[in-house]
């Protein structure tokens, strides 16, 4: 007998809908769910469709043929769960429930279900259930008005239908400020570690991409850390920065973060907006890309969409990775060399062999560079304390003493400059 957890045997659908004007291709789409599915433990994927689709059905979401025959395949592989990749409204969802006698969890339920997995920190932890949270209230005004006729009431305002979900929806949001209160918590105390790491002097550089790019493996290579890189998705949830010396170069702090993914739920980038802007307030943002992979331009896209909706614009120094190059054949990997060597900001590598690695640290160094600027500053005898600081963070390019202090000339980034005006 197995005494381990018992094990769910769960079958993938991807609704192709024809009418979405942001279809994706349904064969790396499929492929995708079912390696989220896959990134849940107690989970064995049975077998997963693509569904074509004109439009959605209100009620069942699917037609009904399609219901009868997908219910034969899910009988006969004996399915508990059926994760359908894309929304599916509260209505929809009891439906298939009912016909197929299955649980249903939709792409933002399995979402935040591998979240919730992940999660390590107190604070990811509280992010995450505020997530679903806010997620499920959403469910229950949808549910509304089906949950009248359910229970034969005659669905006019104040019928005992709305007294329950306006009860769960209070209970909700209680427990939605409970969370919030708690989070401020944690908040403030890592603050005090942010105050703690604004006194390191070194630039610091973001690794960001869309789930299993490569980023934590290339983290690792780099900084020599066991941050866990697997082919899994959301491998990694929490932040995780380490100091690098590179060669030629300053001292940086690397920091690899959450991977992203298309259809992103808001509920989740909601929660985790805190944690990801100050982990993109970096000097340096370096976009990791898996280049072997089918979809790997819609990533990109995606990848772009999300940065710009947490206020990374244009303006702030970036570098494109194309990773897993080892997993081309030569002809086209000879390409993409040409293709990277013509964009300066683009560096096609592996960071599973090495290859095109110390080029890219190079351009990490020079971009550094770029975004530092020479300052000079006047000092007087009594600022002793900021003079240090300069020295300590190893800002200094030259000073000659005056009459009443020094001049000093320091090379810093903006981040830099705006701890020195704070000291
Ligand atoms: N062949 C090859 N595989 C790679 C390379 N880089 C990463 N991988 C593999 O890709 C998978 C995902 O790598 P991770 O480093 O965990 O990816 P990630 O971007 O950190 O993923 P999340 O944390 O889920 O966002 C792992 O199985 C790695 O071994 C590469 O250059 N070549
Ligand atoms: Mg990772």
């Amino acid at each position: 007998m197995e005494h381990d957890r018992v094990r769910t045997r769960a079958w993938v659908l991807h609704p192709d809908l024809k009418s979405d004007r942001d279809r994706r291709d349904p064969g790396p789409a499929l492929e995708e769910a079912v390696a989220l599915a896959a990134a849940l433990p107690d989970l064995d994927v049975i077998g997963s469709d693509v569904v074509r689709l004109a439009k959605a059905q209100p009620g069942h979401l699917f037609g009904s043929g399609k219901i009868e025959e997908l219910d034969a395949k899910l009988k006969a592989a004996d399915v508990e769960l059926v994760l359908i990749d894309g929304p599916v409204t509260p209505v929809q969802q009891r439906n298939l429930e009912k016909a197929w006698k299955v649980k249903i969890l939709d792409r933002t339920g399995l979402i935040l279900e591998i979240f919730s997995d992940r999660a390590r920190t107190r604070e990811g932890v509280l992010q995450v259930e505020m997530a679903a949270l806010s997620y499920q209230r959403t469910r229950l005004v949808r549910a509304w008005t089906h949950l009248e006729r359910q229970r034969g009431g005659l669905g006019f305002v104040g019928g005992p239908g709305e007294t329950q979900i306006e009860a769960d929806r209070r209970a909700i949001d209680e427990q939605l400020v409970r969370l919030r209160r708690q989070l401020d918590k944690v908040v403030k105390t890592r603050e005090l570690h942010r105050t703690a790491r604004a006194k390191v002097p070194f630039p610091i550089v973001a690794l960001v991409g869309y789930t299993n790019a490569g980023k934590s493996t290339l983290f690792n290579r780099l900084t020599g850390a066991e941050v866990m890189a697997k082919d899994m998705l959301f491998a990694t949830l929490d932040p995780t920065m380490r100091r690098v010396q590179l060669p030629d170069g300053p001292e940086v702090i690397l920091s690899d973060t959450v991977g992203f993914i298309s259809d992103l739920p808001t509920e989740l980038v909601a929660a985790f907006r805190a944690t990801l802007e100050e982990v993109l307030a970096a000097d340096l943002i370096v976009h990791v890309r898996d280049i072997s992979h089918a979809s790997t331009e819609e990533q990109a896209q995606d990848v772009e969409a999300i940065l710009t909706s947490l206020g990374v614009d244009d303006s702030r120094a970036r570098l494109e990775v194309w990773n897993k190059l080892d997993l081309l054949e030569e002809d086209p990997r000879a390409a993409m060399r040409t293709r990277a060597d013509r964009d300066p900001d683009v560096f096609a590598i592996s960071a599973l062999t090495g290859e095109g690695l110390p080029a890219l640290l190079a351009a990490v160094a020079e971009k550094l560079q770029g975004v530092r600027r020479e300052e000079r500053l006047h000092l007087a005898f009594s600022e002793g304390r900021k003079r240090a600081w300069l020295f300590e963070q190893d800002l200094v390019q030259s000073e000659e003493q005056t009459e009443d202090g020094f001049d000093i000339t320091v090379l810093w980034t903006a981040r830099q400059e705006a701890q020195f005006a704070a000291l």
